[in-house]
């Protein structure tokens, strides 16, 4: 029998809905759902090829035990008391400490990333967390935390109605956006032209988003910070500085800023980022003359040497120019799943460094250590070494700096679990791997991408398709997780008292707060009052009940609850972004803080970058994307393989000229941490100094199972890397603008 159900595409930010074809339980069709209230039927490569990704033969269907040093298929209550014995050995002989925890980017992908991670990290009483975002954006938490008081009020670009875009390191046409959710990015970008708004991007690569622009300038790798504290130069120097009246009130610091920019003239900065004076000021002048403009900022400016400098001065410039929080601008989306907002007023500020990395003595950030630094902290002796890690959706073998020694590290470590569909590069050396379903088996509901996306609306997708005989949903494969940290795993273990737990905490500090909806009402009323077939839907009404559209568990019984939004499978349109400012706030000043002491005091670095000038190395390379790609894990799905999604090191004419490279050649690439050898591909789309490679590639390593993958292995770009460079007050690694040495192979 075929039908069709929907499922909202978790491949990406970018959270398409789509309508899957089902034949005999198995997808055999997507296309973009012409309804949903926030995709209106956009999909792309990926997406269409859902069906593909799903029924890949190399998913793990049952857990995987190590037993003799193979692992071989177990059932799950073995692979369950395997974890309660591998993790408790560990645990007793040196704490919980002694297990870290790796959170990978498809976490922020499913509902059981969503939900659980806390309570495993909780569980287990470990300091040692590192995820993804210290390979991504963790920059941005920095800047916003410190701006705001909260590290996750992001602001996004509200790209509907603005009518100038400065585009900054980011390449939304291949990745359909990043902290900015915005189903048909490329679709926005064609509107805002005919609305005759102007596109600015800034990239040293002239990439298919560069190519759509009205002015496109490519600065020298890494010097974006140095770029933007001129502009801001310029808007004092001109007085074009202008923040607007509602915001005035609410801002501090603009002087101390004024301060600050005050080295980084034009001139200052031109031979550094290798972009004229004029050029600058240009970009300045038109940033402050348009009605309507937004600075927005994605990888290019955040995982390179001055990430939360970068980071910090993208929101600098929408503030000072009276775009911050105001419609066409900077604005903070607000979730479904968020707490209902609080009065204005002073918070706790944010701060980073409450603990620090054993081995560099890297400070903690937003409750994480670099992933960077997960290799050392395993492998260096010592009291307090790593010898446990859980792994969740995350392939940090290919992914994080220097996977030769990260490989080795996570292969004398006592024990080692991944929750991972793949055995690939990073689980292979688990001792038990645990597989979620594929995506057609498992719900969906965005928890993270609606805190970020251009328009406020809320969807939820049930699975489409019912769990194969024996297998377990992701929630509740990370509920027993927790339930054998805390040595309540045995046989029949129930997964529903990690959700009570959640639900119950919840509601006791909402019904003592007096500015919450339910204050002062019965917990274990309210909680006999949540609906959901499952522990994670009841985890969701409640969320929602309690969030800024709920119905208050009856306060507002025209809001929201999961029955409600069940009633309505294309979601519901919750309108553009509104201004939120200073309910957003939570800063201790309770304004925002534009000068915040700990990006002041990183300022010196810049400063002495800039006055090394233009000297540096000779090459430095920066990453590329592919629609047809993402990260490390869709290499095995032949419709998204081939053609010209390769890993080849691109380089301009004149440098291969210099170097004695031709098309097609093999190069050898030489970095702090290693060296690789690639297919060379010629282009005078990068600007000269520049060399550019992919990620995620390097699938050629023994006890895989990758089969396509395999085929065409690739190389891992991130093996150039040691793992020491790093933005100092994010943790996060430098992928991009890092000295190379290219040179012909053989
Ligand atoms: N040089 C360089 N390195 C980079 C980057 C770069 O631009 N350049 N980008 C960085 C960025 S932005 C990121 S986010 C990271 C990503 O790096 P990681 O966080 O390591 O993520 P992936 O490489 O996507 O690996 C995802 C893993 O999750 C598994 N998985 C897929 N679906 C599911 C699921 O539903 N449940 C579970 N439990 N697992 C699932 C996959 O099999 C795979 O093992 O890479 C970073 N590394
Ligand atoms: N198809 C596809 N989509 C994806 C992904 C994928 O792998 N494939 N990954 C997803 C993930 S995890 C993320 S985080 C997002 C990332 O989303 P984006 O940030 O939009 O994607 P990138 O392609 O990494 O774009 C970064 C751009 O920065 C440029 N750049 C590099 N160094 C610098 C620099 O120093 N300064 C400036 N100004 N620019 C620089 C690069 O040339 C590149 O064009 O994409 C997501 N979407
Ligand atoms: S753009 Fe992203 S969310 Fe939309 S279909 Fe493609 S992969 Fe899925
Ligand atoms: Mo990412």
């Amino acid at each position: 029998m075929t039908r069709t159900a929907l499922r909202i595409c978790p491949l990406c930010e970018a959270t398409c809905g789509l309508t899957l074809t089902i034949d005999e339980g198995r997808v055999t069709r997507a296309r973009g759902d012409a309804a949903d209230v926030f995709s209106a039927g956009f999909i792309c490569p990926k997406g269409a090829s859902f069906g593909q990704l799903d029924s890949d033969p190399d998913r793990l269907r049952r857990p995987l035990v190590r037993r003799g040093g193979q692992l071989a298929e177990a059932t799950w209550e073995e692979a369950f008391a395997a974890v309660a014995e591998g993790l408790g050995a560990v645990t007793r002989a040196h704490g919980g400490t002694a297990v870290g925890v790796f959170l990978g980017n498809p976490n922020v992908h499913t509902v059981a990333g969503g939900l659980y991670p806390g309570q495993l990290i909780a569980a287990l009483g470990t300091r040692s967390v590192f995820t993804a975002s210290t390979l991504d954006q963790m920059p941005k938490h920095v800047s916003s935390g410190l701006l705001f008081g909260d590290p996750n009020a992001i602001p996004v670009p509200d790209l509907d109605r603005t009518g100038h875009l400065v585009l900054i390191g980011a390449n939304p046409m291949v990745s359909n956006g990043s902290l900015a959710t915005a189903a048909d990015f490329p679709g926005k970008l064609k509107a805002l032209r005919r609305r005759g708004g102007r596109l600015v991007v800034i990239d040293p690569h002239r990439t298919r988003t560069a190519r759509a622009a009205d002015r496109h300038v490519a600065p020298r790798p890494g010097t974006d910070a140095a770029l933007l504290f001129a502009m801001v130069h310029v808007l004092f120097a001109e007085d074009l500085a202008d923040p607007g009246t509602e915001l005035a009130g609410h801002l501090g610091g603009v002087e101390e800023v004024r301060a600050l920019a005050a080295d980084f003239a034009p001139e200052a900065v031109a031979a550094y980022c290798g972009v004229p004076a004029d050029e600058i000021r240009t970009l300045a002048r038109e940033l402050a003359a348009a009605e309507r403009a937004v600075v927005y900022g994605r990888l290019g400016s955040t995982a390179v040497e001055f990430g939360t400098l970068a980071s910090w001065l993208v929101d600098v410039l929408n503030a000072l120019t009276g775009n911050l929080d105001r419609p066409g601008g900077a604005m903070f989306p607000l979730s479904a799943t968020a707490r209902a907002p609080r009065p204005a007023g002073p918070g706790k500020g944010f701060a980073t460094g409450r603990w620090h990395s054993r081995v560099s003595g890297r400070p903690e950030v937003k409750g994480e250590l670099p992933a960077a630094v997960l290799a050392e902290e395993i492998d260096t002796p010592g009291e307090g070494r790593l010898r446990a890690l859980v792994v969740v959706a995350g392939n940090p073998v290919l992914s994080a700096p220097d996977g030769r020694r990260l490989d080795r590290a996570l292969g004398a470590l006592d024990f080692m679990v991944s929750v991972d569909p793949y055995l690939n590069e990073t689980s292979r050396h688990a001792h038990v791997v645990l597989p979620p379903p594929p995506p057609a088996q498992s719900a969906h509901y965005d928890f993270a991408f609606s805190t970020l996306a251009v328009r406020n609306t809320v969807r939820y997708t049930p699975p489409p398709v019912p769990l194969d005989d024996g297998a377990l949903g992701e929630p509740e494969i990370h509920a027993r997780l927790i339930l054998a940290v805390l040595g309540q795993g045995g046989p029949g273990a129930d997964p529903a008292l990690v959700d009570g737990q959640a639900i119950r905490r919840r509601l006791d500090r909402e019904t003592a707060d007096p500015n919450s909806p339910v204050h002062g009402r019965d917990a274990a009323a309210l909680e006999a009052a949540l609906t959901g077939r499952t522990g994670y839907e009841r985890r969701i009404d409640l969320m929602l009940r309690l969030g800024p559209y709920g119905d208050g568990f009856g306060a507002d019984p025209e809001g929201l609850t999961l029955e409600g939004l069940l009633r309505r499978p294309h979601g519901i349109d919750l309108g553009p972004l509104r201004p939120r400012i200073p309910e957003v706030l939570r800063t201790r000043s309770g304004a925002v803080e534009l000068a915040p002491e700990a990006v002041a005091a990183d300022v010196p670095r810049l400063r002495a970058a800039v006055a090394a000038g233009a000297a540096g190395p000779a090459l430095v390379l920066i990453g590329r994307r592919h629609l047809r790609s993402n990260n490390s894990w869709m290499h095995n799905v032949p419709a998204l393989t081939g053609g010209s999604n390769r890993c080849t090191v691109q380089i301009h004419p004149v440098d291969a000229e210099r170097l004695g490279l031709a098309d097609g050649m093999q190069a050898r690439i030489k970095g702090d941490g290693g060296e690789i050898t690639a297919p060379v591909e010629i282009t005078d789309a990068l600007r000269p100094g520049v060399a550019c490679l992919p990620h995620g590639w390097g699938h050629d390593r023994e006890g895989t199972r990758l089969t396509e993958a395999a085929r065409e292995p690739g190389v891992n770009v991130n093996q150039l890397l040691d793992g020491t460079l790093l933005d100092p007050l994010s943790g996060t690694a430098v992928l991009n603008g890092f000295p190379v040495q290219v040179e012909a192979a053989g």
